[in-house]
């Protein structure tokens, strides 16, 4: 049969399997296998019912994105699925892995579908700035309802097989043998003469369904902010109420092109394909032993140290945490069970899954009691005495072979390193705040780090379900340094003439969730105060100094949202900013103070100093080989700083705007500002030569 797809005969069931590795994705050739497939059990008078399934680790991921962008090529899937769906013979698709996006949809075009325990189905084509665009948001709304099929679609999140039976997804689960547990289902439905079972007939009533629809609208407008994909998805799916089947897929089709093309979806799946690349580390080769992780421990159980647990905990990974004394670790762990409550209390969930991942957590005071710990990650305070403390302790306790990790921000692996006779063994494992929740580690490696203590962290980060990333030594590292440059550009700008509020307004307008300014306030002033304190005293500096006025602030008292005031108030212990007089003065006698004439500054300034500060600093970040790829910094920012996604990161962006434009804005910039503002010699490298950041990376 053709390559690709196999075919055989079993007892009168033509036996159909996607044999397409990795994830059985549907490009061309795949999908004119499937037709002929199909095209011939309907011809031969000797086969009564066909079963499809996926052989290796899935169903089918989906259709082929790499194939996006390019010219399409037939057959195309939704004709493909209508064919399906046509066939004279019971159809019967067997799921196990994962079904989704058109590999989902393929199975909506099947008649009959049954999965084992393993199968998982769902439409994350929201997650690449699209819509399901071969039917999914025609039929899934018939076959599960508008309600929970608008879940689906705009959240983009799998449904596993006990959700999806009860939903009426799946007819039935298999355990045992799937492939064998279709074919007695196909054998049954042939013996019981079942017609086969068209999605496209079910019937929907539209009753009712206004305040479904203005219910999602509303929730996308916030989860999905300034992106068209999901207002798409909600318009589309709207047309399965009232629309033949055929009117809906045409309206899709029309969506999904538009989507295709769009900026937001080149760079969500920019995004998709730099997560992936990103586990290729150089220096590391594939084949690379990993060390089992089997038990972990973290120093500190202060709010780093416990979202760090919680997430091995979250994972199946016994954790012991170790604090300096009873009273500290009592009151880490009660904090611990905090957060779970909560997510209990939100419906997030069970409370016996709580309680099952709290029994994995456990207290010591004791550093003998990390011996058998096959990873230690270190968060207590960033100080590098305490921190050189910490690791010679570990030195003397662990077993040979434990990976002793930190979770420094900013200081030197290296250094720290130097407190154990095993360097090899000590990587950075940067979370970000809350740990538990935040998608980012950045892995940093040091320059003795193992490529094995590499590997395994990289995989560890997709096992407790983070985007991991390497990066190098630095201060800062990628994220935290490309922080400090941007923060520094909106705090000149206020001395300039700016105020919290214009630049808040101008970096939220862009997409992220919130500026500067009002982060500072949520994050709490008083850290960034006591490290650069400590930072002017270890490393003296000539550049401009650019938290004068967050200095003011933290000294006035004023620590962010904790005590209601820092750059804004926030009246009766709420969290919503609101602009202080008391601020503006403050800062226009700064700039008094510094002898600087406060001028009007535009909206246009602003982003352009903020953000092409960012692309500079990543551009310099580059040329050093502190990150390896531009896609990786671009994973830093959207996955650790809430960089919006449908502008792909810093370095899509600059691709998106031209590295020439970037490179003569900063030059102006530089002209104007001074030192600073100098663009990077990558940067300037790249403009010459007409090339984007993009290029780097192929
Ligand atoms: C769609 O279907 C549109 C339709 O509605 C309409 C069309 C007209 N295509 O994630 P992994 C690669 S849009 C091409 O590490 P896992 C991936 O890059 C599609 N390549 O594996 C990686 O390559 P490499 C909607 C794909 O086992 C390798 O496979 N579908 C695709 O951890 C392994 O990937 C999605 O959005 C693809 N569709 O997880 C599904 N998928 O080894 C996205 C993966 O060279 N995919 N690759 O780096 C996933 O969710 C996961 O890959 C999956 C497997 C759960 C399937």
């Amino acid at each position: 049969m053709s390559a690709g797809v196999n075919f055989e005969i079993r007892s009168g069931v033509a036996l159909v399997c996607i044999d397409n590795p990795p994830v059985n994705a549907l490009g061309a050739a795949i999908r004119q296998g499937i037709l002929d497939a199909i095209d011939r059990a309907d011809a031969d008078a000797g086969i009564k019912a066909v079963v499809l399934c996926g052989r290796g680790r899935c169903f089918s991921g989906g259709a082929d994105i790499t194939e996006f962008g390019k010219p399409r090529k037939q057959p195309f899937l939704s004709e493909l699925i209508t064919r399906i769906e046509s066939a004279k013979k019971p159809i019967i698709a067997a799921i196990h892995g994962t079904a989704v996006g058109g590999g989902c949809e393929i199975s909506l075009g099947c008649h009959y579908r049954g999965g084992d325990r393993t199968a998982q189905y769902g439409l994350p084509e929201i997650k690449l700035g699209l819509l399901p665009g071969a039917g999914g948001t025609q039929r899934l709304p018939r076959l599960i309802g508008v309600e929970a099929a608008l879940g689906v679609i705009l959240s983009g999140d799998y449904v596993d097989a006990t959700s999806a039976l009860s939903q009426g997804f799946l007819d039935e689960i298999v355990d045992g043998d799937l492939v064998e547990g279709a074919l007695a289902f196909a054998a049954r439905i042939v013996a019981e003469g079942a017609a086969p079972r068209r999605t496209r007939d079910i019937e929907i009533d539209p009753a009712d369904t206004k305040s479904i629809f203005a219910d999602a609208r509303a929730k996308t407008a916030k989860r999905w902010r300034g992106l068209i994909a999901p207002e798409r998805c909600i318009d589309t799916v709207a047309a399965s109420l009232t629309a033949p089947l055929a009117d809906g897929l045409a309206l899709e089709r029309k969506n999904f092109d538009e989507l295709v093309q769009s900026v937001q979806s080149k760079a969500q799946r920019h995004l998709f394909f730099a997560e992936r690349q990103a586990h290729r580390v150089p220096g590391v080769a594939k084949e690379t032993p990993t060390i089992p992780i089997r038990k972990a421990a973290v120093i500190g159980c202060g709010t780093m140290g416990r979202g760090i647990a919680i997430n091995f905990a979250n994972a199946g990974i016994p954790v012991t945490v170790l604090e300096q004394d009873k009273a500290a670790l009592e009151k880490g762990l009660n904090a611990t069970r905090e957060t779970y409550a909560g997510s209990v209390k939100r419906g997030s969930l069970a409370a016996a899954d709580m309680e099952a991942r709290l029994a994995l957590i456990t207290g010591t005071t004791e550093y003998g009691a990390l011996a058998d710990a096959d990873i230690v990650i270190e968060a207590v305070f960033e100080d590098m005495t305490v921190k050189k403390q910490v690791f010679a302790a570990l030195d003397r306790v662990c077993k040979p072979g434990a990976i002793l990790a930190t979770n420094t921000s900013s200081l030197d692996i290296d250094e720290i390193a130097t407190a154990t006779k095993r360097p090899e063994s000590v990587v950075g494992t940067h979370f970000f705040s809350p740990a538990n929740v935040m998608r980012l580690m950045e892995n940093v490696r040091g320059a003795k780090t193992s490529p094995e203590v590499l590997a395994t962290v990289m995989q560890l980060s997709k096992t407790i379900g983070k985007v991991g990333v390497v990066v190098g030594v630095c201060d800062g590292f990628v994220g935290n340094r490309m922080l400090y440059a941007y923060r520094s550009q909106a705090e000149f700008l206020l001395e300039e003439g700016a105020l919290p509020w214009q630049v808040d307004k101008v970096i939220y307008e862009f997409g992220f969730p919130m500026g500067p300014f009002a982060m500072g306030d949520l994050a709490g002033l008083d850290v960034g105060y006591m490290v650069r304190q400590h930072r002017r005293k270890t490393k003296p500096t000539n550049d401009r100094y650019s938290s004068l006025i967050a200095d003011r602030i933290v000294e006035r008292g004023r620590h962010g949202q904790k005590t209601g005031k820092g750059w804004y108030l926030y009246p009766d212990g709420g969290r919503t900013p609101v602009p202080d007089p008391e601020i503006e003065k403050l800062i226009q006698g700064i700039s008094d103070e510094m002898g600087i004439r406060r001028r009007p500054i535009g909206d246009q300034e602003i982003l352009e100093r903020c953000m092409y500060t960012l692309i500079n600093e990543g551009a310099k970040i580059l040329g050093e080989g502190i990150a390896a790829r531009p896609g990786d910094i671009d994973l830093v920012w959207v996955h650790g700083y809430g960089y919006p996604i449908g502008r792909g990161g810093p370095m899509f962006h600059a691709d998106t705007i031209g590295v020439g434009t970037v490179f003569e804005a900063m030059k102006k910039l530089h002209e104007q500002h001074g030192e600073m503002l100098r663009p990077a010699p990558l940067l300037e490298e790249l403009a010459k030569s007409g090339k984007s950041f993009q290029d780097l990376s192929s």
